[in-house]
């Protein structure tokens, strides 16, 4: 919990066009007020608006060497093209105290790993953390401080002027999540980069990939191809479907890393299997390989847990990922097994995890495994519709720690409202008031808030084909998750945040993603 204290002070300042030289060489542009701080997502632990106002000019420096420069080089690229302004990135001084914009490494223990403060006065703006993960997330809370057409891609009109203040801010959870199902249908590198750009604007830092499913396998295994090349070779409805080769899994992971996100890779078994099954016919109980499928069932297919074979090849797939991987975690998926038994169930899990751990990783597992023995490092990620599961509880006793997205409030492919064109609604239906209507420190019955690592919003994908579907189900509901990930449980308003969310509803315009425009929200023009 916070021992900052919350002061959300928010003066009713007019812009105030401060003498700068970029000010008063701007063209007459009609004055706009700048961004309240109140409207930050997800709100800040603390903040605090003063009188003065920034304003960007064309040749504002950015002091960041060290640590913060690709920091610094990452926000003058985002803030080039609506600009115009060059934004030079300034490596050489050890001081930066003339450089108008500073990013700085700096310890201060209250803010953890990615906690950071953001000063603006009408001279500077001073970003410093512990670590550069801090300063990103100050930089996500800067872009959001300037009007929303910073965020176009071509050159806009000024001014771009930041309203004067203090924050200070860091997370109440270390784990916020998103994940995306590239099996059902496959989505492009492309597409993964531009959902990573999306969700690291409100602090996300995971991204958990869904590589496997009955419908398709998408990443490369060099010792066992045919997983990719067949088992690749279709998706849900009967299309092409595809898969990354090691390079591209690879470049992925470097753009996540490049915002601070970790990629957490799922090969999800033994259900859920279909792809592998259908591609090696050894790895099944009656060695008859099955049909590729393209239908949207579940439960109807197992990997042999009796076989040798079937713990070779996890041992292979899980040495190539983990040797991809550079995060600490790999998820075993785990969950809906049901043609496979009890008993055989828990054998699965209990190797799968050793096999996990010889590969120097962590597992997490759907929270179907808690039935199963649990090493002590593994994780489980809570999916279910009720907050109560004798199972879930009993691991929790014995030091399991889980990640939370309950499918009735945390699934991004549930539809918003029976109208919805896109997703499912076996969970329910999740508008935008009910996605943030629960705290996830007491969500869990007889699980500790201490044992909640987060939140993750996972985005299964059978009804989800173009990066426009992927962003209409996420937004609004994943930054609404984002919020309850980060910000302190004290923030937790309805009637406020949906006002603050409102005001990202120009933002995603501009940026040209495709939202729901909930009319539980008042949007802002
Ligand atoms: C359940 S919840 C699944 C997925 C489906 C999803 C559709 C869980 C861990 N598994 O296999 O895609 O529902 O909403």
């Amino acid at each position: 919990m916070s021992t900052i204290p919350r002061r959300l002070v928010v003066a009713a300042t007019a812009l105030t066009m401060l003498g700068t030289a970029a000010a008063a060489q701007a063209a007459p542009a009609k004055p706009r007020a700048a961004v309240p701080y109140a409207s930050v997502v997800p709100a800040p632990a603390s903040a605090t608006q003063a009188n003065s106002t920034f304003t960007l000019a064309g040749g504002t420096r950015i002091a960041a060497s060290g640590q913060a420069t690709p920091v610094g080089n990452y926000l003058a690229s985002v803030l080039r093209p609506a600009t115009g302004f060059a934004l030079p990135v300034d490596q050489s001084r050890v001081a930066h105290a003339v450089d108008p914009i500073q990013l700085l490494i700096a310890p201060n223990s209250s803010l953890g790993d990615e906690g950071y403060q953001l000063t603006v006065n009408s001279g500077s703006v001073v970003l410093t953390a512990n670590k550069p993960a801090g300063l990103f997330e100050g930089v996500q809370t800067l872009r959001q401080l300037l009007p929303a057409s910073i965020d176009a891609a071509t050159k806009q009109a000024g001014p771009w002027t930041i309203q004067g203040g203090a924050i200070s801010d860091h997370p109440r959870f270390a784990y916020r999540g998103a994940m995306l199902d590239v099996a059902r249908h496959f989505f492009g590198v492309d597409t993964v980069k531009a959902y990573i750009d999306e969700m690291a604007r409100y602090k996300i830092n995971t991204l958990h990939l869904h590589l496997t499913d009955d419908q398709g396998w998408r990443l490369m295994i060099n010792s066992w191809p045919k997983l990719a090349t067949y088992g690749g070779s279709t998706e849900v409805g009967g299309g092409a479907g595809g898969y990354y080769t090691q390079a591209q899994y690879k470049d992925i992971v470097a753009y996540a890393a490049s915002r601070y996100i970790t990629i957490i890779p799922e090969v999800d078994m033994p259900g859920h299997t279909n792809a592998a099954l259908a591609s090696y016919a050894e790895l099944n109980c009656n060695g008859v390989a099955p049909p590729l499928y393209t239908g949207t069932d579940v439960g109807f297919s197992s990997l042999c847990v009796a076989k040798d074979i079937t713990y070779k090849f996890l041992d292979d797939v899980i040495g190539e990922i983990a040797a991809l991987t550079p995060g600490p975690y790999i998820h075993i998926g785990g969950d809906e097994s049901q043609s496979t038994t009890d008993a055989d169930y828990k054998t699965f899990v209990g190797k799968v995890q050793q096999i996990v751990a010889n590969h120097g990783k962590t597992a997490i597992g759907w929270h179907d495994i808690s039935k199963a023995a649990l090493l002590p490092s593994t994780i489980g990620q809570y999916w279910d519709t009720t907050p109560t599961n004798a199972n879930v509880q009993a691991a929790a006793k014995k030091g399991t720690h889980f990640i939370l997205s309950p499918a009735n409030l945390a699934y991004l492919d549930m539809k918003y409202t029976e109208q919805t064109p896109l997703g499912q609604d076996w969970a329910g239906l999740i508008e935008a008031k009910t996605a943030y209507s629960w705290d996830p420190g007491k969500y869990l019955t007889g699980v500790n808030a201490s044992q909640i690592n987060g939140v993750e919003g996972p985005l299964w994908t059978e009804t989800i084909v173009t990066l426009a579907n992927i962003q209409y189900m996420a937004f609004p509901r994943l930054a609404e998750l984002a919020e309850l990930g980060w910000s302190q449980a004290a923030t937790h308003n309805w009637n406020t945040f949906k006002t603050r969310l409102g005001a990202q509803g120009p933002r995603w315009k501009v940026q040209g993603v495709d939202f729901y425009a909930s009319p539980q929200v008042p949007w802002a023009k």
